[in-house]
Parts: C-alpha cells; sequence; structure tokens
C-alpha cells in the first residue's frame, strides 16, 4: 500500500467507530484497484492506437507502352502518331505532353551508330519507337503509324504493341506492311474508362497527320514528307 493510502488509512482509524473504520479501508482498497485497473487499461488502449499516416495517398495511374518496330537494317523512318481523347497529338514535333511522350524519333539505321569511350564505334541495328501513356484520359486514344521517308525498295514490316503495365497486360500486338512514302496507318483507336481499362477498339482510319498540317498551315509551314 501507498504512503498516501497509509496516511488516509491513519485518519480514518482515529474515527471512533472501528467496524466504520474496517468498512472504510475495504472501500479505499476497491476504489484504489478499480483506478489501477483503469489506469493500465488506458495505457494498453493508448498503445494500440494506429498512428496517423500524414503522406497523401499515393496516386496509381494505369500505365501503356506503345512499341513500334519495324525492319532493323532499313533506313525507312516510320512515326508514330498518338491522339488523345483531348485532342493533343504526340508526335516526333511534339514529343513530351502531360500524359505521354514519345522517347526519341528513329529516323532508320542514320543513327544506329555509337561510339564507344574508347572511340571505337558500333552498328546496333535497331528501329524502334516507344511511346508512354503515363494518365489516364476517359475517351477514345487514336494511334497511327505514318511512313515519313521511305528509302529501301522492299515493303516495310511494322510492328505496334500495346502493353498495359500495372497489371500487366498484353493489349494489342498488330502488324502491317508498308509499302510507300506517306503511308498512313491507323493501328487502333481504345476508348479508355476510369479505371484505365480499354473497353472496346477498331481500326476505322482517321489521318492524324492531316489534321496535324491543316492546323499548322495557318502559324507556321509543316514539312510533311521531306527528308
Ligand atoms: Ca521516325
Amino acid at each position: 500500500m501507498s504512503l498516501q493510502n497509509d496516511v488516509f488509512v491513519k485518519v480514518i482509524l482515529m474515527l471512533p467507530n472501528k467496524a466504520y473504520q474496517n468498512n472504510n479501508i475495504g472501500f479505499i482498497d476497491l476504489i484504489q484497484n478499480t483506478l489501477i485497473g483503469f489506469i493500465i487499461l488506458f495505457i494498453i488502449a493508448f498503445m494500440m492506437i494506429k498512428p496517423i499516416d500524414e503522406r497523401p495517398p499515393m496516386e496509381k495511374h494505369a500505365q501503356f507502352i506503345i512499341t513500334v518496330t519495324w525492319d532493323s537494317k532499313t533506313s525507312d523512318d516510320v512515326d508514330t502518331w498518338l491522339e488523345s481523347p483531348e485532342g493533343t497529338i504526340i508526335y516526333f514535333k511534339n514529343q513530351k505532353t502531360d500524359v505521354a511522350h514519345l522517347d526519341r524519333d528513329d529516323i532508320g539505321t542514320a543513327r544506329d551508330t555509337i561510339e564507344h569511350s574508347d572511340g571505337t564505334k558500333e552498328i546496333i541495328y535497331i528501329n524502334q519507337e516507344i511511346l508512354t501513356i503515363r494518365g489516364i484520359i476517359v475517351g477514345e486514344w487514336i494511334l497511327n503509324v505514318h511512313m515519313y521517308a521511305k528509302r529501301s525498295s522492299d515493303p516495310a514490316n511494322v510492328v505496334v504493341t500495346i502493353d498495359k503495365i500495372t497489371p500487366y497486360e498484353r493489349v494489342l500486338r498488330k502488324q502491317v506492311k508498308m509499302k510507300d512514302k506517306g503511308d498512313e496507318i491507323t493501328i487502333t483507336r481504345f476508348t479508355m474508362d476510369r479505371g484505365g481499362n480499354i473497353l472496346k477498339t477498331s481500326d476505322v482510319f482517321k489521318s492524324l497527320v492531316i489534321i496535324k498540317t491543316i492546323s499548322s498551315s495557318s502559324t507556321s509551314p509543316y514539312i510533311d514528307y521531306g527528308e
């Protein structure tokens, strides 16, 4: 028993009625034990409180990787064109936007030579453009390929894939042949919902090159098929 209780008990014992004194000592012990019980429960409850995470919730974005690959040893220049539901067109002159970006404009074998640190040069044959969709815009997206420069005599075999990253899913794989300079093909038109899911697709042709040509002609001349 604590010092405070000893003092309190001594005061109680000074009262004349012995029975009354004994009853009060028992009552004091009951109050004390109940109070200790509440304190223990309060400590346990406090320890079980989950700390509040003040960090903002991580925003999840669906990510799509569009890959356009064609014959590795040709100097043909295929271009990737993508129109978002808002009407933004991503292509070699508008490579970086808020929701999508084109990694580079592959112009064929002309840029396939790399120079190492020791000065030696190596040719890595790869003709490929990669376009990444980093956000969700509900509506219809249109993906085209365009033969900007046709330097080889054989038709170009162009393979287009669309991969959803989270969770991974191969959305599309399509191969087309492009014979002439200026050829433009709508690979797919796909409708995206709020969850980043592809609801439906079609391949009804819509020229994006012509749209950009017309919209650019009022401000600056757009050279369509120049090399
Ligand atoms: Ca290109």
